[in-house]
């Protein structure tokens, strides 16, 4: 195995507009991820991951970029951002950034030139298509609800965005829109950053003939938006023209990816990119706005395919992010076992082959949040859903209902830091989103003082991880695919074996350890009753219990 410091490490990502706000505006912003970097380190972060910090209108929480090389005004200043970089780097930290370059706000100056005029020198930087017989110039759509093609009064011509208007989508086709990209890269390289998380990069590529969709695959775009014909070129060129020439790493969000081209985008030998991060996991049973169920062995082979890949690639393990509902909700019980499967999560994800990503957060156990009305939502995925939800005859109760589990606004409501009102997030009660009324009880400061906490579990894990290259680069064997309740997997590494076992469920089980060797040692459990060691190969497993053993 070809090791490098970012199959090493544990990733955190940090959502600025809600992780701290010093500077009591109601927004988060970057001195508050400063002031908070000690705390990080203290959970064992090696890496932060920031979501867009560039200026922006906001139409998408940061990912509509204004001005790429100025930062957001309310998350504070170049020199925070400086500061930001320096500090992390002072307490042998990396800091990862977004790059969004898929489309640009529409506010950009490259837009705002390009929509002027059909013979202005930017106009190529954008994709411009005429109606067709008084129609759109195809079946499109946006991910953020409608088409995804929008006219404009200047020229009559649409553009593409597949999110929202506010997104027009760059055209890669055009050289000078990559040489662009390429400059706005090195920029943020040669102040020193660590690397990139790519978002959407898989959609660059645009099929040329704009040919419409089939019914089929209207349900989900992302699959064919990912399979544009020059996505190869355009990654092999940014690879020799930027990646290459940094010590760096490139982690692609790799939306609608198919397996073929997963496994050539990230395989080292390509030369592409280091990292994709793939959905079906973090969206199991996810049909877009809808949440069905799913049984556990479902979710096994998912993780079972994701760590079979041989020593050319390395795969990404994350239970959470921006987008999408928290785990102890989605994967856990967020109730009567909050606690404890919320632990149970993280040795699932720290004991796994790849490199984890964290999302703040996920280290104490937050949860989803009730939403009662669907005002009470920020995210215009969720407004702009909502036209199509209707037309499809779904009631808005329907469409709650399903939001409860499934809206990305779940993880964007503000980090809870302190059993103070927002939270212990700012000092001004109007802040720009909403806090969970259980910040009472689930709160940085009382995970800090309780050695039992979720918090503390995460870290004992991480430590522990970073310790044994052995459960970083360890081969994966699910021991036991077909149990309905019970997740059981070894690594195996050269000098010792780790064995897993988790209880995804509500129920005692007796379950027999199919490989067994009574010389074993408890790493680690949350179940305080479980011994030291397993005696026997007929364990009692209680609720959610979770536990890892060596031999
Ligand atoms: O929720 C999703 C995946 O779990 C998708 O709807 C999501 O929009 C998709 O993964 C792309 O996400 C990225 O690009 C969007 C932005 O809204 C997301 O926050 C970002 O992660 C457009 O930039």
């Amino acid at each position: 195995m070809n090791p490098k410091w970012w199959k090493e490490q544990v990733v955190y990502q940090v959502y600025p507009r809600s992780f701290f706000d010093a500077d009591g505006d109601g927004i988060g912003d970057l001195k508050g991820i400063l002031l908070k970097l000690d705390y990080l380190k203290l959970l064992g972060i090696d890496t932060i991951w920031i979501s867009p910090h560039f200026d922006s209108p906001n139409d998408d929480n940061g990912y509509d970029i204004r001005d790429y090389k100025k930062v957001m005004k309310e998350f504070g200043t170049m020199k925070d951002f400086d500061s930001l970089l320096e500090a992390c780097h002072e307490k042998s930290m990396r800091l990862i950034i977004d790059l969004v370059v898929n489309h640009t706000s529409d506010e950009h100056a490259w837009f705002i030139e390009s929509r002027s005029s059909k013979d202005n020198a930017y106009r190529d930087f954008y994709i411009w298509k005429e109606e067709v017989n008084g129609n759109l110039p195809n079946n499109w759509t946006s991910f953020f609800g409608g088409s995804a093609w929008e006219k404009t009064t200047e020229t009559g011509a649409y553009y593409l965005h597949y999110f929202s208007k506010k997104q027009p989508d760059l055209n890669w086709e055009n050289d000078k829109v990559r040489e662009s990209v390429y400059d706005l890269m090195r920029y943020w390289l040669d102040k020193g950053v660590d690397g990139f998380r790519m978002d959407v990069i898989t959609f660059i590529s645009k099929d040329q003939g704009f040919l419409n969709l089939s019914n089929e695959e209207l349900k989900a775009p992302e699959k064919r938006y990912a399979k544009g014909p020059k996505l190869a070129t355009y990654l092999k060129e940014m690879n020799r023209k930027v990646l290459a020439e940094y010590d760096i790493v490139s982690v692609g969000e790799a939306f609608g990816i198919d397996k073929e081209t997963m496994m050539r985008v990230s395989d080292e030998r390509e030369q592409e990119l280091d990292l994709v991060f793939l959905f079906d996991i973090i969206r199991i049973g996810r049909d877009d706005w809808l949440q069905n169920d799913w049984a556990l062995p479902q979710l096994k082979k998912l993780f079972k395919n994701q760590s079979k890949t041989d020593r050319f690639h390395w795969p990404t393990v994350f239970l959470n992010n921006h987008d999408n509902p928290r785990s102890v909700s989605n994967f856990g019980n967020a109730k009567e076992y909050r606690e404890k499967s919320a632990k149970l999560l993280a040795l699932l994800t720290l004991s796994q082959r790849g490199t984890p990503f964290l999302y703040q957060g996920e280290e104490i156990g937050m949860t989803n949040f009730h939403f009662s009305s669907i005002d009470q939502f920020d995210d215009l995925q969720v407004k702009g859903t909502l036209l199509k939800v209707l037309k499809n005859n779904i009631s808005k109760e329907t469409y709650l209902t399903h939001l409860n589990y499934t809206s990305r606004d779940h993880s964007r409501t503000l980090m809870q830091w302190k059993n103070q009102p927002q939270g212990g997030f700012s000092e001004n009660k109007n802040t720009w989103f909403l806090v969970n009324p259980n910040f009472s009880d689930i709160n940085v400061e009382d995970n800090l003082k309780n050695s039992d906490s979720v918090f503390n579990f995460y870290k004992t894990l991480i430590s522990f991880r970073k310790k044994s290259k052995d459960l970083v680069y360890a081969d994966y064997e699910d021991l036991d695919p077909d149990h309905p309740q019970i997740f059981c997997y070894q690594r195996v590494g050269r000098k010792q074996t780790y064995l897993v076992i988790l209880n995804f469920s509500d129920t005692q089980v007796n379950y027999k350890i199919p490989v067994f060797n009574p010389k074993n040692h408890l790493i680690i459990s949350n179940n305080k009753n479980k011994i030291s060691c397993i005696k026997s190969n007929y364990i009692d497993l209680e609720p959610w219990d979770a536990l890892m053993i060596k031999f």
